[in-house]
């Protein structure tokens, strides 16, 4: 019988990997290095890599067609012995992997009971094992949050249920979440609003259930500012799956929500690369928008399947895609409370326990190069060179004038046929640009 939480308990692997030159006989990060300076920031707090609980721990390998594929110890049995089972399969993959946050789901750590209240137990019982884990020097907890979505209770959404005794229930499951979060000193709170959407307007009044989330979100605020949480509240956009017409439905969307809610300065979002590619856009164009609103929080990194059109979940490996993401990332001041969670699952087919290393080890690997190429890329100011070039008329008199509201459509109209102008129109050279992005690389 093997020992959870010991060398070769449940991973093969015995020894925390390493960077590269100092991996000796292990397995090595060939780019990450956590205490390598980039931007004047190590490179681990720069990156802030959380490990998630749901697809590492619970997830079993499940498709439509087909049921679990893994094989884990805790699958069985007590459903309480099996919680503390991943306490401490999870603190050993955080040990082996050296990350230096972790996320979870109420309904991740600890089942569900035949009421709340025993559910509420659960939930305690587990985040004790974690606080002590937490005070052992095991990583922290970047965020927490409550699964709103997965009992048929929430079948019609929870905020945006038609029962206002679903939307209780739900406010309940919050309250308790939010206060773990906060004892485990989380750094953030995060919802998702998993069914706040809905299939037919047949069934469906719309402006009612847009209310009731603004309603929802404004007691998560007041109730945060009550207990004294000082992380952050983020919201996490996602177009459908699993409804068809989302509240949440990506960033400009959930800014919209919260500027109806009053809450545009009290919430940001964690944005998601799976989810910004559902909605249409590229992932960098998601972290954009969020820094112009001025709501960029964290991500949620993973990737979709260029050729499936639904939320595969797998593990970040695109460099040229993570290095635009740095970018962004970068430009918009870095992280403050958010981070690089792993909302990413390994294939139903990658049974053994040792594929959570190689995949995690796979895109942190994946996200360190990145980042330094991004490095590169702003301290050589070539690329930021180019967009400034490209908007520098508004530096002149008159392009700070009329933005500045200081010309009226008459004053423009006039010096427009005054002066005679002619603009001329001057390439966007993208494929100069893109050659550009990638001798960085
Ligand atoms: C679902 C998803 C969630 C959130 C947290 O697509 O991404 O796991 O990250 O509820
Ligand atoms: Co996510």
């Amino acid at each position: 019988m093997t020992t959870l939480g010991t060398p070769g308990g449940f991973f093969t692997l015995a020894d925390p990997v390493r960077p590269a030159g100092k991996a000796g006989n292990g397995l090595g990060y060939r780019w990450y290095d956590p205490d390598r300076m980039v931007l004047g920031k190590r490179m681990e707090d720069q990156l802030r890599f959380a490990v998630c609980w749901w697809h590492s721990f619970c997830w079993p390998g499940t498709d439509p067609f087909g049921g679990e594929t893994f094989d884990r110890p805790w699958f069985k049995g007590d459903p309480m012995q099996g919680a503390r089972q991943k306490v401490e399969a999870g603190f050993e993959l955080f040990r082996l992997l050296g990350v230096p946050f972790f996320t979870f789901h109420d309904r991740d750590i600890a089942p569900e009971g035949a009421t709340l209240a025993e559910s509420d137990r659960n939930v305690r019982t587990i985040a004790d094992l974690l606080a002590a884990k937490i005070e052992a020097g095991g990583p922290k907890l970047l965020w927490g949050t409550a699964n709103l979505f997965s009992n048929r209770r929430f079948m019609g959404g929870a905020g945006s249920n038609p029962d206002p005794d679903v939307f209780a229930y739900a406010a309940a499951q919050v309250k308790t979440a939010m206060d773990v979060t906060k004892e485990l000193g989380g750094e953030n709170y995060v919802l998702w609003g998993g069914r706040e959407g809905y299939e037919t307007l047949l069934n469906t009044d719309l402006k009612r259930e847009l209310d009731q989330v603004g309603r929802f979100l404004n007691l998560v605020v007041e109730y945060k500012h009550k207990i004294g949480f000082t992380g952050t509240i983020l919201i996490e956009p996602k177009p459908k799956e699993p409804t068809k017409h989302q509240y949440d439905f990506d960033v400009g969307t959930v800014y919209g929500l919260l500027c109806r809610a009053g809450l545009d300065k009290e919430v940001k979002v964690n944005i998601e690369q799976n989810h910004a590619i559902l909605a249409g856009h590229s992932f960098e164009h998601e972290i954009a928008m969020a820094s112009a609103l001025g709501i960029f929080g964290s991500i949620d990194i993973n990737r979709g399947d260029n050729l499936l059109g639904w939320d595969t979940d797998q593990f970040a490996m695109d460099v040229t895609e993570l290095t635009m993401m740095c970018v962004e990332i970068l430009k918009a001041g870095g992280f403050t409370t958010g981070g690089l969670n792993f909302d990413a699952k390994i294939r139903r087919q990658s049974i053994d326990p040792d594929d959570l290393i190689h995949a995690h080890v796979g895109s942190i690997d994946a996200c360190a190069r990145a980042l330094l190429a991004a490095e590169k890329i702003i301290t050589d100011g070539t690329l930021s060179g180019h967009v400034a070039d490209r908007y520098a008329g508004w530096d002149g008199a008159e392009g700070k004038a009329m933005l500045a509201g200081e010309r009226s459509l008459e004053d423009i109209a006039a010096r427009v046929h005054k002066a005679g102008l002619d603009p001329q129109p001057k390439s966007g050279r993208q494929e100069y640009l893109e050659g550009l992005l990638n001798s960085y690389l």
